[in-house]
């Protein structure tokens, strides 16, 4: 293989390795701009609200808080934690049981999944209703990050978030994997609980 042959090939692997990040770009555009345009009307006042705080599993950092407020079919997702690698990208999900007491999170069990499909990209249907973007901490270990979603719910409904939990994991969730997109340990758990 000459030099440039191998270059090329790096790069096609850099492609496809950066495929979920343009996908998930695509959908922020798509979803997340209409929250510019009416951010204050759309979550000021009314609409169930949940929240977790998030606490660090055994031997890890990362801490915080995951709120979920509910506009119409629109859930909006607003994450604040700290103490991760900085740069680092970590899986995001919903799992099914309300419960972080272990101390490696996996009480808190599988993904939730009212609707028993495999796990996926959450902008590409099927997808578990846990299935949410990878986030990406800031150059100071931290996310400060929101999305919206409109598979899940607040306080009612068979997609109820309510009682469940947010984990956090090590590794980036490769949306594609059975049946957790090989994101890795968990680093944080959060049970997550309507106000
Ligand atoms: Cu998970």
């Amino acid at each position: 293989m000459s030099r440039n042959t191998m270059r090329v090939a790096l790069l096609a692997a850099g492609c496809a390795a950066l495929a979920g990040c343009q996908t998930m770009h695509d959908t922020a555009d798509s979803v997340g701009t209409a929250v510019s345009n009416g951010w204050n009307s759309l979550w000021g006042s009314s609409g169930n609200v949940a929240v977790a705080e998030v606490k660090p599993t055994q031997g890890n950092t990362v801490s915080g808080k995951v709120e979920f407020k509910q506009s119409g079919s629109v859930v909006r997702v607003k994450v604040d934690l700290a103490g991760f690698s900085p740069g680092s990208m970590h899986g995001f999900h919903v799992h099914e049981r309300g419960d972080c007491s272990s101390a490696d999170g996996m009480s808190a069990g599988g993904h939730f999944n009212p609707e028993g499909v495999a796990h996926g990209s959450f902008d590409h249907p099927p997808h578990h209703a846990g299935d949410l973007p990878n986030l990406t901490a800031d150059d100071k270990g931290q996310v400060h990050t929101s999305f919206e979603v409109t598979y899940l719910s607040v306080g009612s409904g068979g997609s109820d978030v309510a009682g469940r939990s947010v984990v956090v994991h090590r590794d980036a969730d490769d949306f594609k994997s059975q049946p957790a997109g090989n994101s890795g340990p968990r680093l944080a758990c959060g049970v997550i609980v309507e106000k």
